[in-house]
């Protein structure tokens, strides 16, 4: 269970780690499937449906870089957001009714694993309201060393800022040019098991993974469930069937807040690390072994 004290904390700072949330068993219920998924990565030669894969990946020396929704592959991907202890952050986060909007499996390989550039994840799916977060179970142990998640605490509560690069949308932002100091940036660690929890609108990123160590980073989105999707809404039916407790409504509650969509479309579709190809000055070095 957490405390009032660490949701407070979440609603001031746009973010909280929960450490060891998710337990031995599960967490090794989760390695061992993410190993099987990665073996179809071998032989590829372009992204699939499955697989974002580094600028370095050979078919024969597979590099994947991103599992895409992960929870549509294996049911142990659900179940991590139906623990106990999961459903009890959640509801004291979200409120009683929550929905997952989507998936995804950092795999921030060692060595050479791709950095993220700063970006709000809001500038992606703007809603009718931003009672929405993205959880990050540490499926290694995270440290300083081996590409972090770096968050800018109380981001959330200003602006969303400008995520475009020659008129389309590119899926990243310029710290500089936003008047944010990367500084202030506090790393999101924690052992194999931890969970981090960030607001929709927090300011975050995260450089290359030039150590020796793994760090894949299972992500999800959730939602109130009465926040509704301004762009890529499908069907009724599919909307539903990602509620992950509580009700599902149609009535969307609508509140003023900032919003930028997400248009024109990134030039280069894919992956958040396929869109921000597109801009101009990078915040995080890319290494010769990441090219
Ligand atoms: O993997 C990371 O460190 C950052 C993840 C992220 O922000 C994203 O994929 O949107």
């Amino acid at each position: 269970m957490i405390t009032q004290q660490q949701v407070d904390f979440y609603r001031e700072s746009g973010y909280l780690v929960v450490e060891s949330l998710i337990d031995a068993a599960l967490l090794s219920r989760l390695r061992g499937v993410v190993v099987d998924v990665l073996a179809g990565a071998r032989g590829l030669t372009t992204h699939s449906d499955v697989f974002d894969l580094e600028p370095t990946h050979r078919p024969e020396a597979p590099r994947v870089r991103r599992i895409k929704k992960p929870h549509a592959l294996n049911p142990v991907f659900g179940d991590v957001l139906r623990t106990p202890a999961m459903l009890d952050v959640l509801t004291k986060l979200l409120g009683p009714d929550v929905r997952m909007h989507g998936s995804k499996l950092n795999l921030k390989s060692a060595g050479f694993g791709s950095p993220v550039e700063w970006h709000q994840d809001w500038a992606f799916y703007p809603h009718t309201n931003d009672d929405i977060l993205a959880i990050g179970v540490m499926l290694d142990d995270v440290t300083m060393e081996n590409g972090p998640m770096l968050v800018l605490p109380g981001t959330h509560r200003g602006p969303t800022y400008d995520h475009h690069a020659d008129g389309r949308f590119c899926g990243a932002m310029d710290l500089v040019a936003a008047g944010l100091d990367g500084s202030k940036a506090v790393a999101c660690t924690g052992p194999a098991g931890s969970v981090s929890f960030h607001h929709v609108r927090l300011v975050h990123g995260s450089a290359e993974n030039t150590s020796t160590r793994e760090r894949q980073l299972l992500l999800y989105e959730c939602a109130a469930a009465d926040a509704w999707p301004l762009v890529n809404f499908t069907n009724l039916e599919e909307f539903d069937s990602r509620m992950i407790c509580g009700r599902p409504t149609i009535e969307p509650r609508v509140v003023p807040v900032p919003v930028r969509m997400p248009l024109p479309p990134a030039l280069h579709q894919g992956s958040i690390y396929e869109n921000q190809t597109a801009i101009a000055n990078r915040f995080f070095k890319v290494t010769a072994a990441a090219t």
